[in-house]
């Protein structure tokens, strides 16, 4: 068998990450979207036992270079690795597109420097050294600020760089701020905000581009339904007009007459966004009684 007849098996193929930050997410997700897999994190493939879809366990970096081979259509990696690899090899790259933003792995692109640096701006980097494992976001985001600074690239570790004389300030990625604290370092600048997405290769086969809308559909309702609430209550005919006004994010909402009180209908809503206690507390002050907020398992338009 050949690479290339090997390659299109009529079976959708996601690359995700085997082990590290966003492999958990990534799995929880798929389960979510109703793909059901056997969890044997030690291999490299991975079959879905109920939709033609098979699931690479990768490095996060290699992501990118399993769908321009067309090994794989969708990927999900951190928006930083996207965009890196991007700016590294354009024409590698380009055809990947973000097609989903998927809200977990959020982190900060930042640059930080030791805690007896004076820093009165980034034109306190000119002529220093910052190590970074992301030298290609780096560089445009100084470029574009006309700082000339000279940059180190680390593989990873990129923290300990001030306190080896390897350079004189970092850009690394943060999430709680943790690492920057603890190794003395002070965080200046942010070059970009993060999170996990599904990229996806824009260059498909017809078969597996209908599969891949299939699962495409399937995410985005996993996550209007985990952002959703479901919310019930009990309104005054008179104020209902106020409650549908406080009511956040939904459309419109069903309403129903409650046996035996003509004053009192039901109101049920599908509220695209939180509830906040605060929300629940104007709608009983506008007269709203027996207020419920579920979630929802599941939605499909
Ligand atoms: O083995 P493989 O190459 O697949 O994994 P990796 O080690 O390259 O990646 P991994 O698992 O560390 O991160 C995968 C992705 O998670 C990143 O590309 C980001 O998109 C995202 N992410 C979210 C993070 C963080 N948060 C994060 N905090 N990636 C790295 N960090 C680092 C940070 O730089 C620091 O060193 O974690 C450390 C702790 O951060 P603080 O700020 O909480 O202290
Ligand atoms: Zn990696």
């Amino acid at each position: 068998m050949t690479a290339k007849s090997h390659r299109n098996d009529g079976r959708l193929k996601i690359a995700i990450q085997k082990s590290g930050r966003l492999s958990e997410k990534s799995f929880a997700l798929l389960e979510k979207a109703g793909i059901s897999l056997q969890k044997s994190k030690d291999q490299l493939l991975c079959r879905a036992r109920n939709f033609p879809l098979d699931i690479f366990l990768v490095r996060d970096d290699d992501i990118p270079a399993f769908l321009t081979n067309q090994v794989c259509q969708l990927g999900i990696i951190g928006q930083n690795t996207l965009l890196e690899t991007q700016l590294l090899e354009a024409e590698t790259y380009g055809g990947l597109s973000q097609v989903i933003e998927l809200g977990f792995g959020r982190c900060r692109l930042s640059i930080a420097v030791p805690n007896d640096m004076p820093y009165d701006g980034l034109d306190s980097l000119a002529g220093r050294t910052i190590a970074t494992s992301y030298r290609g976001l780096l560089a445009a985001f100084l470029a574009e600020r006309g700082v000339e600074a000279n940059i180190v690239t680390m593989e990873g570790a990129v923290e300990v760089a001030p306190r080896t004389h390897l350079a004189d300030a970092i850009c690394d990625l943060v999430s709680t701020g943790n690492t920057l604290i603890s190794n003395g370092l002070a965080e200046q600048d942010i070059i970009l905000q993060s999170q996990a997405v599904i990229i996806q290769n824009n260059d498909m086969q017809d078969d597996l581009r209908s599969l891949c809308e299939t699962i495409l559909v399937r995410i985005n309702a996993v996550l209007r339904a985990e952002r959703s609430r479901y919310i019930m209550l009990n309104s005054p005919v008179s104020v209902l007009d106020e409650i549908k006004a406080v009511l956040p994010g939904s459309q419109s909402p069903t309403v129903m007459p409650l046996q035996g009180n003509d004053d009192m209908v039901a109101v049920h809503a599908v509220c695209d966004e939180e509830v906040f206690w605060s929300t629940m507390e104007a709608l009983k002050d506008r007269g709203a009684s027996s207020i419920l907020v579920v979630p929802i398992e599941k939605m499909l338009d």
